[in-house]
């Protein structure tokens, strides 16, 4: 037997008087998501059903309808602020720094919407989020779409209160320019950090069209302002053609890590995740996962496509590599809606999420 944990009797007074989807009100939270004990029915509302502890539990498909509700990430409550999660889902809607394709504004939605088919086990690795820290989604930063540096100052000032309570963002992207602004507020909390930067590109150019804020220059932007601790970062999936012979100089230049594409090719990345893992050590690492990094055929809904890239296994592995960091926040972004016919590639951003929330520290596996 499995243990499990409930959705408690006594949160039952959270559905009195409530409207809207049938559901069973005891459950086990389990792989085989058999019920346990009372099977009755009862009414619950969109604020779906709180555990009795502390921790918010996403109703399963075996008794609610995947398709019903207001999407939001893995199906977990909305709530207003980060104030008493360990970490939140939070989505930055902007392609305004974007240099080719738009439309990864509407990442957020459409992440959210093929997260409905995400379980609460991950099932290869045995992580139990939902039994060790409190998640929910928050909702999006409210945005200037037509004013990029704005837009920046607001993700700079929303970030800094989500991290001031503890709570360690899940970014949905959003083009590549957030990354600057939330890293802003989290070097302001921890210092400099650690980077983990999963991508087809370096994204470290100084001026794009004469801009110094853009979905090419973030990384840039960071190391100007003392918010990485360059020896503990790591470029990996990089590839296409550059500017310069050596696109990635600048990068080793100031003591990062490049792993390119090619030297990923027909190869597992645990063994360099190891390596990685011993970079980073014990202090703050902060996560960037560029959907690009993955090759088009896999994920072609994105802004900058880059042929030949990483597999989603390789990916997989990758943020599994992750888990025994200190990790202080995670991204996915440039996930670009309109490219992406078949949603695959939102769905994907919504597994690597999920994954990343998986290898947070505190959650409990099995
Ligand atoms: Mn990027």
């Amino acid at each position: 037997m499995f243990s499990s944990i409930r959705i408690a009797n006594k949160s039952r007074a959270l559905f009195a008087g409530s409207q809207g989807l049938k559901a069973c009100a005891s459950q086990r939270l389990g792989k085989c998501g058999k019920l346990d004990g009372d099977q009755s029915s009862v009414n619950v509302s969109f604020r779906r059903p709180i555990s009795g502890k502390s921790f918010n539990v996403p109703p399963s498909a075996e008794f609610v309808a995947r398709v019903s509700g207001i999407a939001t990430m893995c199906k977990l409550p909305f709530q207003e602020t980060a104030d008493g999660l360990d970490a939140a889902f939070v989505g930055v809607p902007i392609d305004t720094g974007t240099s080719n394709r738009p439309g990864a504004r509407f990442g957020p939605r459409h992440i959210r919407a093929e997260s409905a088919m995400i379980r609460a086990y991950c099932g290869w690795t045995r992580a139990a989020p939902y039994e060790s820290i409190k998640v929910a989604d928050i909702g999006d930063i409210n945005v200037n779409l037509f004013d990029l540096k704005d837009t920046c100052k607001k993700i700079q000032e929303a970030y800094r209160k989500i991290v001031a309570t503890g709570c360690i963002p899940l970014t949905l992207g959003g083009d590549h320019t957030i990354a600057y602004p939330i890293l802003q507020a989290v070097a302001e909390r921890h210092g400099p950090v650690g980077l983990i930067h999963v991508d087809a590109h370096a994204d470290t150019s100084d001026m794009i069209l004469g801009e110094k804020i853009g979905h090419g220059t973030p990384f840039r932007r960071c190391v100007d302002e003392g918010l990485l601790d360059c020896k503990r970062v790591a470029q990996i999936g990089l590839r296409g053609s550059g500017y310069s012979p050596d696109n990635y100089e600048w990068s080793r230049g100031q003591g990062f890590r490049v792993v390119e594409a090619v030297e990923c090719w027909h190869k597992s990345l645990v063994p360099l995740m190891e390596e990685v893992r011993s970079q980073m050590g014990s202090g703050p690492v902060y996560l960037s996962f560029d959907i690009d990094s993955l090759d088009p055929a896999f994920a072609p809904g994105t802004g900058t496509p880059e042929i030949a890239g990483l597999t989603p296994i390789q990916g997989l592995e990758i943020i599994r590599g992750c888990r025994g960091l200190n990790l202080v926040g995670c991204d996915l972004v440039e996930v670009s809606p309109p490219y992406d016919t078949t949603g695959n590639t939102a769905l994907l951003g919504a597994n690597l999420l999920f994954e990343m929330m998986c290898v947070l520290p505190k959650v409990k596996y099995y």
